[in-house]
């Protein structure tokens, strides 16, 4: 059996009540960081796998001659290394049947090992650093494109379509925007451009006057940012402030709904341009449409970024375990690591044999007003 995703999630009705004695509970892990600078980000995750939980009890799924009762088991990490292990291990004791997440690369790594060394497959929707399925580990798998296609792609971009010359690169020092950037920066230099900038900060950093300046006095046309848009908001509006006019090019991780309230209106219409880290359009698209409107319609606000991932990488797990006709593990992980195909409301997934996805796409945005617009899809 193949799920789908129906019609409308939002229409769909979480099955109430508790397992009867002859369902089968099959217990999902999220993690995400739902405290912190990012929250938003976390909660918006934990969303999407909350639609998908609810989308398959809806839909009354049989595993192994069962009822199956999917149960979500949701940790906050924080975004940070340590409580992301901890997470893990918690979920690891709890006996989950797989897990989704963790949202960041700098705690999804680190947690690949106990899931590997547990036997649990783990699917992070949007952790992009390419270390993260370069382990071997066996039962990591993502659903989105990895930060060399991302920054690479934006680096080229940034020399050839914005006609770039001088173009600085902060990073946040985080697993992520380091590598971004680095990736960014290879992009450039691949493309015939220059970047007269190197600067770094933290993730938790709200004062990036030193480093703004000293990047003004080099008069850059584009400044890229690799982190997320807690830390790109503020110092967007800190640009503005010093009179920094320059585009502002970013990955996944400032790609938000959330970035033009974080930089408080200071934002030129335009001016930002950034990538998600998959990706449809044309009649694919339509799917994803109707996974917005529902969210929407369920949480009352609007995406942030990866909930529709978070979506399709529980409905990808799931799948697997209906097509083993079990929920244990060792049983459903050699059909995951097979996916081929699935038609998800993020576009086609395919695993590779590093359980990265094939063919991934990126969308590349800008804002006008307060909206994010999309401006292509590329592969
Ligand atoms: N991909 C951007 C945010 C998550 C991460 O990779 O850390």
């Amino acid at each position: 059996m193949r799920i789908t995703m129906p019609p409308t999630v939002a229409a769909a009705v979480l099955v109430a009540g508790t397992a009867s004695a002859q369902d089968l509970v099959v217990k999902i892990g999220h993690v995400g960081p739902t405290s912190g600078a990012i929250a938003h980000l976390g909660k918006d995750n934990e969303n999407g796998a909350r639609m998908a939980i609810e989308a398959l009890n809806a839909k009354g799924v049989m595993i192994g001659g069962k009822k199956a009762k999917f149960e979500l088991l949701a940790e906050d990490d924080a975004g940070d290394p340590k409580q992301g292990t901890s997470a893990a291990q918690k979920l690891v004791d709890s006996k989950v049947n797989g897990v989704i997440g963790h949202l960041n690369s700098g705690t999804s790594i680190p947690a690949s090992k106990i899931y590997s060394d547990a036997g649990i497959p783990q699917i992070s929707p949007s952790a992009t650093n390419p270390k993260f399925t370069r382990n071997g580990y066996k039962t990591t798998f993502r659903v989105v494109a990895d930060d060399v296609h991302l920054g690479g792609t934006l680096g080229k971009y940034a020399v050839t379509q914005l006609k770039g010359k001088s173009i600085a690169v902060i990073d946040d020092r985080t697993a992520y925007g380091q590598g971004v950037a680095d990736e960014f920066e290879k992009g450039v230099k691949g493309a015939g451009g220059k970047t007269v900038a190197r600067e770094f900060t933290n993730d938790k950093a709200t004062d990036f006057t030193a480093i703004l300046t000293s990047i003004k006095a080099k008069n850059p046309d584009v400044v890229f940012f690799g982190g997320m848009d807690a830390v790109a908001g503020p110092m967007l509006r800190q640009m503005k402030q010093l009179g920094i006019s320059a585009k502002f090019v970013g990955g996944d991780g400032i790609c938000s709904s959330e970035l033009p309230k974080l930089a408080a209106g200071t934002m030129a219409d335009g001016q930002v341009v950034c990538a998600e880290a998959g990706g449809v359009e044309g009649e694919a698209k339509k799917s994803m449409d109707t996974f917005y409107a529902d969210y929407k319609k369920k949480f009352n606000d609007d995406v942030k970024v990866y909930a529709p991932y978070v979506f399709d990488a529980t409905m990808v797990m799931a799948d697997a375990m209906v097509k083993a006709n079990s929920a244990d593990p060792k049983v459903y992980l050699p059909v995951l690591a097979k996916t081929t195909g699935y038609k998800g409301v993020t576009g086609t997934i395919s695993f590779d044999e590093k359980g990265d996805i094939k063919n991934g796409a990126l969308t590349l945005y800008t804002y006008k007003g307060d909206k994010r617009d999309q401006i292509a899809v590329v592969r």
